[in-house]
């Protein structure tokens, strides 16, 4: 600068444009700076100008409502969460004291040595409508000296772990430094979701996936804070699951190599609460249910007709009883979904026993489909389940489903609208744009997709209990399931979490496409194989 005033200047002088670029390139980086790469975008937050160091031994502690709290789902998520923020090997010096650059041996402190996570309520148990919301602070501890102080706090160890999420978010490790660096402190963020079921449907009938690629989709959607896994478990293809009080049902498995015993389907349960997921179990009655009957071929109308579930037997219901009874056990969450879609009930009219029972009984096939899908929803009721239904069973019958059913949009556009205004909670997957499977549809489409499109009333917009993208398992694998969910499902995830103002701007290039993009590197960078946001078979966005 002093250089700058001692010479004679023009305006096209070396000197002047090099600080002329020079404030160029700074404006550029601020203007870089001045985005908020969060995804999904929090509710309401603040931020600043300064940087601060954390330590690379960072610790964190846990109070609750009466002192000290112990919490193993914290405790490990915190283990998790540090893995993530210092990927790079540290410069740690013990704790609170990092060395010099370059073989010095003087040693600096660090800002940030401890994350104080603060809970208001020991409530442990995961449900819908949990409390997910958070508060996060880090700041300076005076404006002169090194220190810092970062706290999360909560209502519930699930809001705790939304607030990690966010905090290693806020984290970027500086090459120069070799140090974990939060820019633009302080930050203040009060978040909370918008919508309480942020889901995500796997499909392992169509293809097996294993369990660990079960589990990494799982610590990918933490990422992005959605909160249910709904595990289409079975379907007309296979039956994977293990099923103690009907051994024979697993028969209907690809191979024996491509099962999930009773212990696995735990372990991704408990996987998946751990890190504040739900798991929404479906089997599909009574289409979509051919695979039961490679054990049990009683189920079938007829062995030349497999499809759908004989409603003629009790038997067909024992063993609903019984498959729900054993996966009871397993899945505490208050949602069990039971399909009912794509019923076509062609092998009840054709087949004569069938037929008869349906003479008997003075009930057309679409009785028969009614009777069979409330069958079994009093079964899951009696099991203290809420039934969900693909929304044909609303579109045939609304008025017979038991008031506790969830519809569960994907056909037609605006059937949440439909069901919420004669009091049914809703969950909306439209199939033009939340099918992750249809590899055409670009980020900008699912991001843009509102779930409360045409619905205006409070006490009807508080019916839609959210959304969920599906990934149906016909044309994707372990190979590729990763890239084919994400990054598409973060931006359903973002309108799902953030607030409906900051997901509707028109100019989502310039709201949303750059920090889309930052989050699909971020989940690269953990190891999640998310595919590039814009490629060569996407459209691009309008102007
Ligand atoms: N399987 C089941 C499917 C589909 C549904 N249910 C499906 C239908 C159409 C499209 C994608 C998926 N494969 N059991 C519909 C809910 Cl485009």
């Amino acid at each position: 600068m002093i250089m700058f005033h001692s010479k004679p200047r023009t305006l096209f002088s070396p000197i002047s444009s090099f600080f002329f670029l020079l404030f160029i390139s700074i404006s550029f980086s601020h203007e870089e700076q001045s985005l908020t790469y969060l995804w999904p975008l929090p509710s309401n937050f603040t931020s600043g100008t300064y940087s601060l160091s954390v330590d690379p031994s960072l610790t964190h502690s846990v109070i609750g409502n009466g002192g000290v709290a112990y919490s193993p789902l914290l405790d490990s998520a915190f283990d998790r969460y540090r893995r993530i923020i210092f990927k790079h090997a540290g410069f740690g010096f013990g704790k609170g004291f990092g060395r010099k650059l370059r073989g010095s041996i003087s040693v600096v402190p660090y800002d940030i040595t401890t994350l104080n996570i603060v809970l208001h309520s020991d409530i442990e148990e995961l449900q819908l409508g949990v409390d997910e919301s958070y508060t996060l602070v880090v700041s300076k501890a005076n404006e002169s000296s090194v220190g810092g102080e970062a706290t999360i706090e909560a209502n519930t160890a699930y809001g705790a772990l939304r607030g990690l999420e966010t905090f290693s978010q806020l984290c970027s490790f500086d090459y120069t430094t070799k140090t974990v660096q939060i820019h633009k402190a302080p930050w203040s963020i009060q978040d909370k979701p918008r919508f309480a079921y942020r889901g995500l449907m796997l499909d392992t009938s169509r293809h097996y996936l294993p369990i660990s690629v079960i589990k990494q989709v799982i610590e990918s959607m933490s990422y992005a804070k959605l909160n249910v896994l709904h595990w289409h478990i079975i379907d007309e293809e296979s039956f994977p699951l293990e099923i103690p009080t009907y051994p024979n049902l697993w028969k209907g498995s690809y191979t024996k190599w491509e099962r999930y015993t009773v212990e696995d389907a735990y372990e991704i349960v408990n996987f998946a609460q751990m890190r504040g997921i739900n798991v929404m179990a479906e089997i599909d009655v009574p289409g979509h249910a051919e695979s039961w009957g490679a054990g049990y071929p009683d189920l079938w109308p007829s062995p030349s007709c497999k499809e759908p579930l004989d409603v003629s037997k009790t038997f067909t219901f024992d063993v609903i009883s019984g498959i729900l009874s054993d996966m009871r056990k397993i899945f505490p969450f208050e949602l069990f979904h039971l399909g009912g879609d794509e019923v076509h009930t062609d092998c009840w009219s054709n087949t004569t026993h069938v037929k008869e029972w349906l003479q008997k009984h003075n009930m057309t096939t679409k009785d028969a489909y009614k009777y069979f899908v409330l069958k079994a929803q009093d079964i899951a009721l009696s099991k203290n389940w809420s039934p969900v239904n693909w929304e044909e069973t609303f579109n045939t019958f609304p008025s017979k489903l038991h008031p506790k059913t969830v519809v569960h949009n994907w056909l037609v556009s605006g059937v949440c609208a439909k069901a919420v205004a004669k009091g049914f909670r809703c969950i909306f997957s439209n199939q033009g744009f939340w099918y992750l499977d249809h590899l055409d549809v670009p980020w900008y489409e699912v991001y843009t997709t509102e779930p409360l499109e045409g619905i205006h009333k409070d006490s009807e917009q508080k019916l839609v209990l959210g959304g969920e993208v599906c990934m149906w398992g016909e044309t994707a694998d372990a190979s590729d399931v990763q890239q084919t969910i994400w990054p598409r499902a973060a931006a359903a995830a973002e309108r799902l979490w953030s607030p409906r103002d900051s997901t509707s701007a028109k100019n989502v290039t310039v709201t949303a496409l750059p920090r889309l993009q930052h989050f699909r590197c971020l989940l690269n960078r953990r190891g999640v194989a998310a595919a590039p946001v814009i490629n060569f078979y996407a459209r691009r966005a309008p102007d």
